[in-house]
């Protein structure tokens, strides 16, 4: 009885291309989570930490070469290693909020054009679903002036926004679009609503497999 009662944190997403705002936006709602006593924790992908991460963060830097679906295969498998303790803590009652999730997978290798959205998809079927997902959208255009990328893989004008057309494919009713030209207070003060209004909705559910 006491488990069943017991209170499961919310898994919040922050999706979108790169230099949009996404871990300013993660760092702002976790110590606003902690600051109203809320237990929080953040959580990015890729987690260039662990061997898969070290794996993943030198073909990021160019160090070296992967195949395409190789590495779309390793961005999954960096997700999954993380899941037993991501599923720890959403029981435990700690909210968790994620910069990039599945959906970024899906998004950078179909940009590529060399393997199916259905195949993308695949390797991720079944992680926990997140309870929100916010994806924070900004023009080509916007982006390229807002500032310049860095030297990552990825980082260019004409791949991002290959990238952008393939989250606006992908999502759906669910997400939360947020246009990440606004300023970052007043993003934040949206996220942070919608947030705390999952969290409190979402304590006595299941966590359900994404994608099944
Ligand atoms: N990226 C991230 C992928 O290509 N596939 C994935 O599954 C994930 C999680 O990694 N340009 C790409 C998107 C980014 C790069 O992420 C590094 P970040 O958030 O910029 O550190
Ligand atoms: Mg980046």
């Amino acid at each position: 009885e006491l488990e069943k009662m017991a209170r499961r944190g919310a898994l919040i997403v922050f999706e979108g291309c790169d230099r949009v705002g996404k871990s300013t936006q993660c760092q702002r709602l976790v110590e606003a989570l902690k600051t109203s006593g809320r237990q929080a924790e953040s959580l990015s992908f890729p987690n260039r930490d662990t061997a898969i991460g070290k794996l993943i963060n030198n073909y990021l830097n160019k160090k070296i070469e992967l195949e395409n679906h190789s590495i779309h295969l390793l961005f999954a498998a960096n997700r999954w290693e993380m899941v037993p303790q991501m599923e720890k803590l959403l029981k435990s009652g700690t909210s968790l909020i994620v910069d990039r999730y599945a959906f970024s997978g899906v998004a950078y290798t179909a940009a590529k054009k060399t393997a199916e959205v259905d195949w993308c998809k695949w390797p991720d079927i079944g992680l926990p679903t997140p309870d929100v997902v916010f994806y924070l959208s900004l023009s080509p255009e916007a982006a390229q002036q807002r500032s310049m990328y860095g030297n990552e893989r990825y980082e260019k004008a004409e791949f991002q926004a290959e990238v952008e057309r393939q989250f606006q494919a992908m999502k759906d009713e669910s997400w939360e679009t947020i246009d990440a030209s606004r300023s970052v207070d007043s993003i934040h003060r949206e996220v942070l609503e919608t947030s705390l209004r999952a969290i409190e909705e979402n304590s006595h559910k299941d966590i359900l497999p994404l994608w099944k």
